[in-house]
């Protein structure tokens, strides 16, 4: 039976990698931070994967816990995805951004090198590491160079180029997914795509008569956790390590994906809708579309959710769990 250890196994993907590797018959393991409300710290399991999963307190910022876990744990597979993952929040708390993103990559890094080297390694890379930066066609790929325009973006490079100098200086096998956005009916209510379904589906139901945004104007390439979990899994077990783009290879902006989601429950969105500055972000990203082709090809992946599909999952999540 093969053991995965992941960081962030609570969040959005951690919880449905952990879903699909148990699917699989792995055993999988993982590390949580303490939280005064421990019942927030396992909140997308339900109870029958909890009682399947070994979780462990933990923290990308104490190295300790890391290599003694690592240690005991053995691992054949470690998949790094904690992080301090909002773009805006990484304005207000930059250190603590970096030193997570960034000084922990290495942290954990290391502990797998001390403890486990055998093991493979995934690492949570993110197209927000482009910024700015598009190819002359309008994709963003593995060749393009990074740019990037945030505290989160910059601390996402360092976490990349320092899993690509440990693979290529001490021959580990460790790769980076470079991921375009993903969402689901587990995203955080303070994404995008999460903070818009949600209140869209409460203006539906009379609980409020707003919904207050950002820039409306920035294009996004988003696809479904679901899918991305899978493409993480084909990544870390490819025989030669590597690094991977993973996208929709479609764009759509702020403003149409709130349209889809009005027009969808019948509502007139320029009732509700209206825009505050302190959404905005100091320096925006305007445009992602990635272009996916390389782990299409080699790994033979491919999503199943569209921008739809997405989008309305999500909508009859927040259905069924507003409308009682
Ligand atoms: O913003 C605009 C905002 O916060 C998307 C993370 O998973 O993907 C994610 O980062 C767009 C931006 O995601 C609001 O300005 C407008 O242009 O959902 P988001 P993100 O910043 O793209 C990358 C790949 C990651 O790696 C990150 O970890 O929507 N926007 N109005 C707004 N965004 C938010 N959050 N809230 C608003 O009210």
């Amino acid at each position: 039976m093969k053991k995965a250890f992941i960081t962030g196994i609570n969040g959005q993907d951690g919880s449905y990698l952990s879903e699909y590797l148990l699917s699989l018959g792995y055993e999988v393991y993982g590390i949580i931070r303490r939280n005064s409300i421990s019942e927030n710290q396992q909140s997308r399991f339900s109870e029958e994967v909890r009682l399947k999963l070994n979780i462990f307190y933990g923290d990308l910022l104490d190295q300790s816990s890391l290599e003694k876990l690592l240690n005991d744990i053995k691992p054949d597979e470690i998949y790094n995805l904690a992080a301090q993952s909002h773009v805006r929040v990484s304005y207000d708390i930059p250190q603590f951004t970096v030193q997570t993103n960034a000084l922990g990559v290495l942290n954990i890094l290391e502990a797998y090198r001390k403890a486990c080297p055998q093991a493979k390694f995934y690492q949570a890379s993110s197209s927000e590491m482009f910024g700015n930066s598009v190819d002359l066609d309008g994709f963003q790929r593995e060749t393009t160079p990074f740019s990037p325009v945030s505290p989160y973006g910059c601390s996402k490079v360092f976490g990349f180029n320092i899993v690509k100098n440990y693979r290529n200086a001490f021959k580990l096998h460790a790769c980076n997914g470079i991921l375009f956005n993903h969402e689901s009916p587990r995203r955080g209510s303070n994404f995008v795509t999460t903070k818009v379904v949600k209140t869209a589906v409460e203006i539906k139901c009379g609980l409020t008569n707003k919904l207050v945004l950002g820039n409306m104007d920035s294009y996004r390439d988003w696809g479904h956790s679901k899918d991305y979990v899978r493409a993480m899994h084909k990544i870390i077990n490819h025989f030669e390590p590597d690094d991977f783009v993973v996208s929709t290879m479609e764009t759509h902006s702020v403003r149409e994906m709130v349209n889809y989601v009005f027009t969808k429950l019948d509502l007139d969105v320029e009732k509700y809708l209206s825009q505050d500055a302190k959404f905005m972000r100091p320096e925006e990203l305007k445009y992602l579309k990635g272009d996916s082709t390389k782990i299409r090809s080699v790994l033979n992946w491919k999503p199943e959710y569209s921008f739809e599909s997405l989008l309305d999952d999500m909508i009859q999540h927040w259905q069924k769990t507003l409308i009682k």
